[in-house]
């Protein structure tokens, strides 16, 4: 059953066991479910439950540093099967993605990418723990029509607003439109900022990034 599988994910990401989130995640594939309903039902709730046992004081760091292992390893082998199912359309616009400087959460950003570039962006993922100098140095090199801007905590989110000062500084504001998200985003503080557009996760994240250039 799709429903018992995609639990048993979910609690082997919990459980912190790595190689059996990736063997499930395989037989998952094998039975004919698609990527995203993988990430979204089986893999994402593991994180969840995770982060929050982490924020009771049930969890520690290894627990939170293997759950995402688990986690990644199972994105290497959806994100081929992930940019395989999208039409490739010729690109529709250039992407630079990253987390904010202080931030090394790299999973959500990592999504997020690969869904805008299986759906026709080019994408050039700067990673986590991105410097704004980074971020506008890329954006100027490459001609980027949208900015993506992960943080997932309280204490980087500011580091959004700070790459957006940073643009208005360097004049490039106009040329690019600024997508932000993360855990603690939301439209009120991309608002807050004068970010372009919010989304809560990726696929969102692809319906805006179109949006935003019409
Ligand atoms: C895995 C994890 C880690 C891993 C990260 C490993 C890795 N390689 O990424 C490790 C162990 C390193 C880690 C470290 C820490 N973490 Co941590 N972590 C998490 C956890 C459990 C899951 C995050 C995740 O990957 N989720 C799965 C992905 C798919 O979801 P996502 O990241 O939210 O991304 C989606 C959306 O947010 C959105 N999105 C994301 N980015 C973008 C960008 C754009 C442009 C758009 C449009 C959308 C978008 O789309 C994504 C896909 O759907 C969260 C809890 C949680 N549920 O979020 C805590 C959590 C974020 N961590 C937390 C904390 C406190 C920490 C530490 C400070 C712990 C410590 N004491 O050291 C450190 C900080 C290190 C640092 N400087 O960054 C707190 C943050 C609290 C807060 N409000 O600030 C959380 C919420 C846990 C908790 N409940 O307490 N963490």
């Amino acid at each position: 059953m799709p429903e018992d599988l995609l639990a048993k994910i979910t609690e082997s990401v919990i459980g912190g066991e790595p190689e059996t989130v990736v063997a499930l995640t395989r037989q998952a594939l094998e039975m004919g479910l698609e990527p995203m309903e993988i990430i979204n039902r089986g893999l994402v709730p593991g994180m969840d439950i995770a982060g929050e046992k982490f924020s009771r004081g049930e969890f520690f760091l290894p627990h939170l540093l293997i759950a995402a292992k688990g986690m990644q390893n199972a994105m290497d082998l959806l994100e081929p099967e992930l940019v395989a199912r999208q039409q490739a359309i010729s690109s529709v616009g250039t992407v630079v993605i990253g987390t904010v400087q202080g931030d090394i959460h790299e999973i959500g950003k990592s999504l997020v990418g690969t869904m805008l570039s299986a759906n026709g962006f080019k994408v050039h993922d700067l990673g986590v723990d991105v410097s704004i100098e980074n971020f506008v140095v890329k954006i100027e090199e490459t001609g980027a029509n949208i900015v993506g801007l992960s943080a997932l905590l309280t204490t980087t989110m500011v580091g959004q607003r700070e790459v957006i000062e940073a643009l208005i500084e360097a004049g490039l504001r106009d040329l690019v439109k600024v997508l932000v998200g993360g855990a603690p985003i939301n439209q009120s503080w991309a608002d807050e900022i004068g970010a372009d557009g919010y989304a809560e996760d990726a696929m969102g994240a692809v319906q805006v990034a179109q949006e935003l250039l019409g």
